[in-house]
């Protein structure tokens, strides 16, 4: 154990009290004597590289070609996307992927390069393979985007995993997003990052690393193009990255840099090259398509771990409606189970939840409930004794069902990675549907298992299905989320086929997305701690998953006026718009924080629900085209160096730009611009992009600016849908999408596209059918110009 590791254990075990302390030193134990006598002894290893290249094969998209000592196959896939494994690694099996291995494309064919090496020709992309297995990702015209330097195994004598280290080159001038969710970004800086989702234990702030939900995807971004790499491999594992440097005219460029080593696991990988929103595409074909949240989930939800009592919950609801404060949901924290056991309820201080969930929803709030995976180890439990006698629980290595420590004490994990058992989990969501949730949270399920020492999770040496093929929680961790939000979306579909389900994950893994979002866990409260969640929702939406959000206020003690008003208008504009806090935090109530900070919530609260419209048409885009609906400046315009290193706004879709207030005794502040014209969304001002500009950012709210020409769906007073546009720039023109989406259900519609352009003296609207060019058949309101101007 390393100093932070020490420094980490005693705060997390500091969190949870004398008898619980007291059971993670037990716990601590057990898990080490597991791994003892569990895991293959580290022996002598033996180092390999490719060797020399001894001949190529084609093949369908790509081909085979062999080195002395390894071999890669390559295949580039219809969508554009280029795979390649080592050592007769193939695409599948894999947990990322949303379906079987996309078809190859026929088109990419391997043929010799230059100096005995061999090349793949693709539509948007070359693959380069030198004599030695170096192999370069390139643009059509030839640059470089990627080199990959021959990888090196280290394989155990006597059999068993090879670890692997694979570095990799990259332009001077990239810049490094992704690697799941980090509090450090956007922008991943020089480093270290550990791929082995990790509950910190403790409020996390921007220097801790790595959090919940760690994945191998990263962004590249840089003047020649966009690329996002995904190392197909859940094992443990660090990615380290430098910047490039650019000599400043001298021509002696550094290179950026990136090495990647791997405990185990599969050497290969997935390329896609393009823009921004074409890599995300194909990220999204690749790993499925993000589910699609009901329309209250798009709303504001209040929740926050010790509530208490039905009477508690009762109070907070009554506190948003007697101020006309608009709320969707609420969330029931573990405090509401029966001592912590999952799938429970307590009922003396929730005799009649059921009678609550009812009565909430004809005030249109829903209900949401948490769900751990720790089960407590007590004959009488009925999901113990049910999953004892269906054997659904994780084994260690000599075949008894591991006994880890969870909030209910003495617990045991299900095994997430077989089909059978996840059917099992799916099947108790019921228990929680006829109680009336309408939503589910899921948490701890790194796996957290609380350890006084050591890491807080399952030993290594638990053995997991793994779909059948077998193996231990070293290549199972990472993907035991993924595993448990599967459970709980396809148990949902099950058992409410009508509906759609909404689950929430603290850890998860690529693809994560096909069954909900995330949240940013238990971020710290304060500046940075602000700071540190606008990071994860921009990092997780660039890894795919497009839906999440703080917990606003930050998660423990308690936030100034100011901070709490200032996180709360942020996440105001992020797709999970949350208030929660710990068990022994302050108050997150709006009102709690004096008439000023009510005011101005009121106002982030309504103009929330004023944008439904909008957040749904970019849920579904967000599911057609892996385009989150949270994008950082430089989305649309990646070339723009500037842009690429604005990490303090974003932009909400295509029509608007956030830029939240990230400090304190903040009244102005400068906004970096994307090209064109911008209107302060509050002011009409309009405002040139690109370029810094300084705008007013009072307490009263946080700049956000619309585009110029903007179709943006909004509610009107009547509750229909209405269309906010915003003039284009003379001479040009705009544009929007709009899904008109009732919010629930499967029903699919149609997408209206409006154009905005200028005729003489007026702006009109336009909508773009198959059959011709109309009117819209929705209201349209005109922002944007001179009173008696421009009428639409
Ligand atoms: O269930 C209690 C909390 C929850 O409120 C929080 O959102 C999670 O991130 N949970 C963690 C477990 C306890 C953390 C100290």
């Amino acid at each position: 154990m390393d100093g932070r590791d020490l420094v980490r254990s005693v705060k997390a075990v500091g969190s949870l009290g004398f008898a619980q302390g007291l059971r993670a030193v037990g716990a601590a134990w057990r898990r080490r004597r597991a791994d003892a006598a569990g895991l293959p002894p580290r022996g002598a290893e033996r180092a390999r590289v490719p060797g020399p290249l001894r001949e190529a094969e084609p093949g369908p998209g790509g081909g085979v070609i062999r080195f002395g000592r390894a071999e890669l196959r390559i295949m580039v896939t219809v969508h554009g996307a280029v795979f390649w494994g080592w050592d007769g690694a193939g695409p599948e099996p894999s947990y990322a992927l949303a379906g079987r291995c996309p078809e190859p494309d026929p088109r990419a064919v391997l043929e010799p390069d230059k100096d005995g090496g061999w090349r793949v020709v693709a539509e948007r992309m070359t693959v380069a393979v030198s004599r030695h297995g170096a192999v370069e990702v390139q643009t059509p015209g030839g640059v470089m985007l990627r080199r990959d330097l021959p990888p090196r195994w280290w394989e155990p004598v006597g059999g068993g995993p090879a670890r692997w280290l694979q570095r990799s080159r990259v332009p001077a001038d990239a810049r490094f997003f992704g690697l799941g969710g980090r509090a450090s970004g956007p922008r991943l800086r020089d480093g270290v990052y550990r791929l082995w989702n990790t509950d910190p234990g403790f409020a996390f702030g921007p220097g801790d690393d790595p959090l919940y939900i760690t994945m191998p995807v990263q962004m590249v971004v840089a003047d020649a193009a966009t690329h996002l790499v995904f190392h197909d491999t859940s094992w443990d594992g660090t990615v380290t990255l430098r910047e490039g440097e650019e000599g400043a005219g001298s021509g002696h460029d550094r290179a950026g840099a990136c090495e990647l080593r791997m405990e185990g696991g599969p050497l290969r990988c997935w390329v896609m090259v393009g823009t921004p929103a074409r890599v995300l595409l194909a990220w999204a074909s690749l790993t499925g398509a993000a589910a699609l949240p009901p329309a209250w989930a798009l709303g504001h939800h209040h929740a926050r771990w010790g509530f208490g009592s039905e009477q508690e919950v009762r109070r907070i609801v009554a506190g948003y409606q007697e101020r006309g404060l608009p709320l969707d949901a609420v969330h029931l924290d573990i405090d509401h189970f029966d001592e912590h056991q999952v799938f429970t309820v307590d009922e003396e201080r929730f005799p009649k939840l059921s009678g609550l969930a009812e009565e909430l929803r004809r005030d249109g709030v829903r209900l949401v409930s948490i769900v751990d995976p720790a089960v407590k180890a007590s004959a009488g439990n009925a999901v113990y004794d049910s999953g004892t006698a269906e054997d659904v629980f994780v084994r260690d290595a000599s075949g008894r069902v591991v006994r880890g420590l969870g909030w209910p004490g003495d617990s045991v994990f299900p095994d997430f990675t077989h089909a059978r058992v996840r059917a099992w989990w799916g099947r108790w969501y019921e228990e929680r549907l006829a109680l009336g949730f309408s939503g589910f949270w899921h948490d701890m399920n790194e796996p957290t298992s609380f350890t006084a020492f050591g890491e807080s999770t399952l030993p290594r040496s638990a053995r997991h299905s793994l779909e059948g093929r077998g193996g231990d929680h070293r290549e199972a961790h990472n993907v035991y989320a993924l595993g448990m939000a599967r459970a709980g979306y396809e148990g949902l579909r099950e058992l409410a086929p009508e509906q759609r389900p909404f689950v929430f994950s603290r850890s998860g893994w690529a693809g994560m997305q096909r069954y909900g979002g995330t949240w940013s866990g238990d971020v710290a409260t304060g500046w940075p701690g602000l700071r540190a969640s606008l990071s994860l929702v921009m990092g997780l939406g660039l890894c795919g998953v497009p839906y999440s959000g703080p917990d606003v206020g930050g998660f423990d003690g308690s936030p100034s006026p100011e901070l709490f008003l200032r996180w709360f208008q942020m996440a105001a504009y992020l797709p999970l718009f949350r208030t929660h806090a710990s068990l022994r935090a302050g108050r997150r109530e709006p009102w709690e924080f004096g008439p000023e900070v009510l005011e101005h919530a009121r106002v982030a609260l309504v103009e929330r629900r004023r944008l439904l419209p909008y957040f749904l048409t970019l849920a579904h885009l967000a599911r057609r085209t892996g385009a989150p609906y949270v994008r950082p400046l430089w989305w649309g315009a990646p070339e723009d160096r500037v842009l690429r290193d604005c990490e303090d706004a974003f932009l909400l879709g295509d029509c608007l730009l956030v830029a939240p207030v990230l400090d304190p005794g903040t009244d102005r502040r400068a906004v970096q611009l994307p090209r064109g014209r911008w209107y302060d969304t509050a002011t009409g001002r309009a405002y040139q992009g690109p370029g810094q500009v300084l705008v007013d950012a009072p307490l009263s709210r946080i700049p956000v600016l619309a585009r110029a020409g903007a179709v943006i769906p909004v509610r009107g007073a009547d509750g229909g849908l209405e269309l906010e546009v915003w003039a284009p720039a003379r001479g040009r023109t705009g544009g929007g999408l709009v899904v008109p989406d009732s919010g629930e259900g499967w029903q699919e519609p149609e997408i209206e596209r409006y154009v905005s352009r200028w005729e003489g003296r007026r702006v009109v609207v336009r909508r773009e059918g198959e059959d011709g060019v109309g009117a819209p058949p929705h209201p349209v309101r005109l922002r944007g110009v001179a009173d008696g101007e421009g009428r639409v």
